[in-house]
């Protein structure tokens, strides 16, 4: 982590930062539970631990003041007719907001609140997309064949709350339908009180 005002490069064809400090890689194995094709899911991770997203991170302290960003690939596919997806998350601190600036490919954000509103947005290249504080949010890559590629920024004190959306999944799915995506309500989806 520097200690002094620095910069880094984002460059067309080249989105992966020129500095980093860290490297996540999610796999298919991190989503139990979480696509709606239980049989589509397993048969997929029969065939290999396959690589949904990774996330390239610039280390800042994790405190109010700081703002923590990097860039983020959600590489193309389908599990069943649900496209490759972020597991989602709240914010712990709920009063923190994010922004994402789409740098390639096209997708879709799917956001929703404790208080039952819901919204889902696009993602395209050169888009800026703001997700408000107290909104869970969770991106999806709806293209088949390209990599979806975004710039993230958000408060140091946020935090990641995923046990919310891991025991309930969001309300909206974003499906693959005659060629194109289509998003529906999620059956299995259950409020905190099983609402
Ligand atoms: C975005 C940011 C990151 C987040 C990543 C992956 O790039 O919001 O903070 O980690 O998406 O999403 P998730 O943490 O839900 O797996
Ligand atoms: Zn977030």
């Amino acid at each position: 982590m520097k200690n002094i005002p620095f910069t880094f490069d984002l460059l067309p064809g080249r989105w992966i930062p020129t500095e980093y400090d860290s490297h996540l890689k999610r796999t298919l194995s991190s989503m139990q539970g979480q696509y709606q094709n239980a049989s589509a899911y397993s048969a997929l991770l029969e065939q290999g631990d396959r690589l949904l997203y990774e996330v390239y991170e610039l280390h800042r302290p994790q405190i109010a003041g700081e703002l923590l960003h990097g860039v983020s690939v959600v590489h193309p596919g389908l599990v069943g007719d649900e496209y490759f997806m972020t597991k989602g998350h709240y914010h712990q601190v709920r009063e923190t907001g994010e922004v994402y600036y789409c740098l390639q490919g096209q997708g879709k954000m799917v956001m929703e609140t404790e208080a039952g509103e819901w919204a889902v947005e696009d993602f395209r290249a050169g888009n800026v997309l703001y997700v408000l504080p107290k909104w869970a949010h969770r991106s999806v890559n709806t293209s088949l064949t390209e990599d979806l590629i975004f710039l993230f920024i958000y408060p140091g004190n946020a935090g990641h709350d995923y046990a919310t959306i891991e025991q309930q999944g969001f309300r909206k799915l974003v499906l693959h339908r005659a060629g194109a995506p289509l998003v529906v309500d999620n059956p299995r989806w259950h409020g905190p009180q099983g609402k």
